[in-house]
């Protein structure tokens, strides 16, 4: 241990720059690592060296452990930040780092491990009597073990795989006629997708909110909590709005919940940044689901209301110091959203728009940050993750974040790709995202693609209609139909939605 000189960052787009960001500014050297695809990209022109690692597709590139160790080696770099997705909870790179005799900004493998099998995280989570949802915590083979206990927790109940986590390979089962069924396709999807087919049983929590803990914990023993973040508004399993703190959590809940995430923690003999995921049913009841190892995607939420830079931790606790503060002496302030923004097209069924940012032009002001990887002409590589950026509103109160984040919603402007700006406009302006009244159902109840529909798309089809009424009048079928509006004009006033 003992500082860091040298940080080598095994990760690309926007996490890569907000990690290397706050590497310059402890004086840190920075490397980047890229692919072929990557040449271009902002985090190898920011790094202060950068060594290509292999052709563009992860498996080639972002994924390969040894060729990050050995650019590390070569470097000198000291020290190895995994950022989030790719290597960063693999427990084998963490340990591959160890081995080589470099820092890994993270947790310990031990800990990486224990959390990556859901099961044994939810039986260390009860040791410290963290609250569980009911079901059984073993892997289930036995079918009639599985109907006694899908009967005594009562349907509908939910198959999890152990290996699984954010949702993979969930199957809810309705009643017990379907159990049998649903238990062997979940085993055997398992096993083909982790190559480990064990499966456990919970009672299905309908209408979940789902609230995350930030934790952090020093290599000294000490463990606390940053507060929670909701994150209920996700289509797919996939994030689209997260907030801190939540609306519906109390000081007092929020201390029991903060309290029962910190045991989770330390049940795992946690060091450096985590989070501990919950669902709250609609009685406040909370129940622990999983602990995510890495930095999210969402952490600026929380630095946003704790003044924390959640990357300067991670530095310095990897570098064996004490956390610098102690729970009473943290505080929460304001209200903080975050969107993702997204080359996808909302209005057909959000598929991947791979294309160059013809017009980019990021939205300013007080209480804004903008956390991204682009900038106007690169072009979105169509091997990665497709988000474009992250965008985070800041304020006194929840209300007055989420008119921030409308205006700076108006205010971007991003053409050449379809982008979900106009979907997170719709968020934004719902009277259930609102009033605070919502679940992770929010998309599927409310959100239909013909809402995006866009003022020239309107007078198109009206044309449309028009030409079709004139044509059947004179019995001839239409043979060159009038022309959508060019998919990648400038349209990003028209962001906004038909109401
Ligand atoms: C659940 C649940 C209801 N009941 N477990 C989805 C992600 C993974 N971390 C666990 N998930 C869920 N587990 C029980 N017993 C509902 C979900 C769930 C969900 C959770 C959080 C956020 C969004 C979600 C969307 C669908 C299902």
């Amino acid at each position: 241990m003992g500082k860091i000189r040298k940080i080598l960052v095994a990760n690309r787009g926007e996490i890569t720059l907000r990690i290397m960001r706050t590497a310059r500014e402890m004086g840190i050297k920075t490397v980047a690592v890229y692919s072929e695809a990557d040449r271009h990209a902002l985090h190898v022109r920011f790094a202060d060296e950068a060594v290509c690692i292999g052709p563009p597709p992860s498996a080639q590139s972002y994924l390969r452990m040894e060729k990050i160790i050995e650019a590390a080696r070569h470097t000198g770099a000291d020290a190895i930040h995994p950022g989030y997705g790719f290597l960063s909870e693999n427990e084998d790179f963490a340990r591959a780092v160890r081995e080589a005799g470099l820092i890994f900004i993270g947790p310990s493998p031990e800990s990486i491990e224990l959390m990556g099998s859901k099961i044994a995280a939810k039986e260390a989570a009860a040791r410290f009597g963290v609250p569980l949802v009911p079901g059984i915590n073993k892997p289930i083979t036995d079918v009639k073990l599985a109907h006694e206990v899908a009967r005594e927790i009562g349907y509908p109940v939910l198959i999890k795989a152990s290996a699984g986590g954010g949702g993979k390979g969930m199957r809810i089962v309705e009643k017990e006629a379907e159990l049998e069924e649903q238990m062997q396709r979940a085993i055997s999807e398992a096993t083909s997708a982790f190559g480990d087919g064990s499966v456990f049983i919970e009672k299905y929590v309908t209408q979940p909110r789902h609230i995350e803990f930030q934790i952090f914990g020093d290599q000294h023993g000490n463990v606390v909590h940053l507060f929670e973040r909701e994150c209920s508004v996700q289509r797919r399993h996939q994030k689209v709005v997260e907030e801190a703190p939540s609306s519906i959590l109390t000081p007092e809940l929020r201390k029991r919940m903060g309290e029962a995430a910190v045991n989770v923690a330390k049940a795992a003999k946690y060091y450096n940044a985590g989070t501990v995921e919950f669902i709250v049913d609609s009685n406040l009841d909370f129940f622990f689901l999983e602990m995510n190892t890495r930095l999210q995607v969402e952490h600026p939420v929380t630095e946003m209301i704790t003044g924390l830079d959640l990357v300067k931790l991670q530095i310095k606790v990897a570098e064996g110091e004490k956390l610098p503060f102690t729970q009473e002496e943290l505080t929460l302030r304001g209200h903080s959203v975050e969107v993702r923004v997204y080359a996808e097209d909302p209005a057909n069924n959000f598929l991947p728009d791979i294309g160059t940012l013809k017009t980019y032009v990021r939205p300013q002001g007080h209480g804004i940050r903008v956390d991204d990887g682009f900038e106007q002409g690169m072009a979105i590589p169509f091997y990665y993750d497709p988000m474009i950026a992250k965008m985070i509103c800041t304020a006194e109160t929840r209300e007055l974040a989420i008119e921030k984040m409308i205006r700076a919603i108006d205010e971007y402007q991003i053409t050449g790709v379809e982008t979900t700006l106009g979907f997170c406009r719709f968020v934004m302006t719902h009277e259930a995202f609102r009033s605070g009244n919502f679940d992770t159902k929010f998309v599927e109840k409310y959100f239909k693609p013909d809402m995006l529909r866009r003022p020239a798309d309107e007078v198109s089809s009206q044309l449309a209609a028009a030409l079709a009424v004139h044509l059947h009048q004179q019995q001839k079928p239409a043979a060159n139909p009038p022309s959508e509006t060019p998919a990648r004009a400038s349209r990003w006033k028209q962001n906004r939605i038909n109401s």
